[in-house]
């Protein structure tokens, strides 16, 4: 029987189980399933389930293993790496309709929660208790918990609070094959066994589906300040950021934004970002007030001393609202100034932050491309953006990405500190990891997934697995 076939034979028999309703062949509903925001050409799966219950989770898995079906999961589908991208076909199994928040837990600082949730929405619960859930990924507003977790998502707040990794504590999941795991603990400290909870974040949905996460919580902080560092060139807002952290200062974030990005907010036109600036660091100090308040002005010191031009604090919350929209909607603006756009995410050494800004400009000039560099500049994390209008160039792309690859892995880094490997890093992770390393990685995930049917393609590229 075909592949495709197969997944027919396979939806039907799900649809049975879980009820029909839940099952979508329709071309028109499943082709809305078949890309995420990365810049992956999508791939229309044979039929999607929209799972309600971890039930419905267990007869899909189930069911499609039993015909040896590929499975893609998915969140809210906005994953940056092509993770949710369904390129071997057969059916995508999207978590999103099981989103409920069970349980706001304040004295043991936990939240148990349904993968489907949206990240905001966890946000403004928990604050409401006093509480806070530190990991901001910029999609917050539209993006669902499970797919964090599934790439280990970071955002700004990562400088001080670290990625979702540190706020899993375990979560139940269910395994290719149907069988239901529950993975972790609910306790502050615990170390039984293998920390599978930390395999299982950032493992991309191949080993395993998500149906709920155990998540630790901290106290909400009482106050924020936020300040905008301005500079005459990116590399000196660079210098800035290493010298913040070498002053014993941890803002709870430092963003960096270059030229290229400061342009395209400009062209937005929500904030008014003074036309003397070239770059600038957006930073944000948070805690007990008084010493928030003294805290900002030692990170504005800093700046001062490393060359910034000005430090403007801002005065209002609603100043810090269309900061923080502005610098959300980076991405969307970027796109919406050029025709193509690539996005990386690529981590240095935060110390060599002004030299991979500069080396990303020069990789970007030898072919041809705009270049714009941003992001999370307090952990390494750049967002290293190529950006053009004339489709012939795309080789050229292909090219400056691969060098772009080398060199951060050259610097000491790594090729990814957020979005993930999925499929638009794949044929670069031997530039990072060994050959024994990867096999090793292979081999653990056909433990999870012996017929290698989850999520396949995903992080070891299609070769990486054995799938129909
Ligand atoms: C951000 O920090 C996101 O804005 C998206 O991680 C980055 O698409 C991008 O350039
Ligand atoms: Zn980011």
């Amino acid at each position: 029987m075909l592949r495709r076939e197969r997944a027919l034979v396979a939806a039907a028999e799900i649809g049975r189980r879980i009820g029909p309703s839940r099952v979508l062949t329709d071309e028109e509903l499943v082709a809305s399933y078949a890309g995420d925001e990365s810049e992956v050409p999508p791939v229309i799966p044979a039929a999607v389930v929209r799972a309600e219950t971890s039930d419905d989770v267990v007869a899909t898995l189930e069911v499609a293993s039993q015909h040896e079906v590929p499975v893609t999961p998915r969140g809210a589908g906005t994953g940056k790496s092509g993770g949710a991208i369904p390129d071997h076909g057969g059916l995508v199994l999207a978590t999103q309709r099981i989103a409920r928040l069970k349980q706001i837990d304040r004295a043991n600082r936990i939240a148990i929660v349904e993968p489907g949730m949206i990240t905001g929405e966890l946000h403004a619960a928990v604050e409401a208790e006093g509480l806070f859930y530190p990991p901001d990924p910029n999609s917050l507003e539209s993006c669902a918990l499970g797919g964090n977790v599934a790439e280990n998502a970071g955002g700004p707040r990562a400088f001080k609070y670290g990625v979702t990794r540190e706020y899993v504590l375990g979560l139940e999941a269910v395994l290719m094959g149907g069988q239901r795991l529950s993975v972790g603990r609910r306790t502050v400290k615990g170390v039984t066994g293998y920390d599978l909870t930390a395999l299982f974040v950032g493992s991309e949905g191949t080993l395993a589906v998500f149906t709920e996460l155990w998540l630790r919580l901290v106290p909400r902080p009482p106050r924020t300040a936020t300040a905008l560092a301005l500079f005459s060139d990116a590399a000196a807002a660079g210098r800035a950021v290493a010298a913040i952290v070498a002053a014993g200062l941890t803002p709870s974030v430092l963003e960096l934004l270059d030229e290229e990005s400061l342009a395209a907010i400009r062209a937005r036109g929500a904030v008014p970002v003074p036309a003397r600036a070239t770059a600038l660091l957006l930073i944000e100090v948070d805690g007990e007030a008084e010493l928030v308040e003294l805290e900002l002005e030692r990170a504005a010191e800093a700046c001062e001393a490393a060359g910034a031009v000005e430090v403007l604090v801002a005065q209002e919350a609603s100043q810090r609202r269309a900061l923080w929209a502005a610098r959300r909607e980076l991405s969307r603006s970027l796109k919406a100034a050029h025709l193509h756009k690539i996005a990386e995410d690529i981590v240095v050494p935060r110390t060599a932050v002004p030299e991979m800004i500069a080396r990303t400009r020069e990789i970007g000039r030898a072919h041809g491309l705009v270049v714009a560099t941003y992001g999370h500049a307090g952990d390494g994390n750049l967002h290293s953006n190529f950006l053009w209008d004339d489709p012939s160039l795309s080789p050229e792309v292909e090219r400056a990405v691969e060098e772009l690859m080398r060199l951060a892995v050259e610097m000491g880094g790594t090729l990814s500190g957020e979005h993930g490997i999925g499929l638009q890093k794949a044929p670069f992770l031997a530039y990072e990891q060994s050959p024994q390393l990867i096999d090793l990685q292979r081999q653990v995930k056909a433990v999870f997934d012996p017929k290698g049917l989850l999520n396949p393609g995903k992080i070891f590229g299609r070769s990486g697995h054995g799938a129909c």
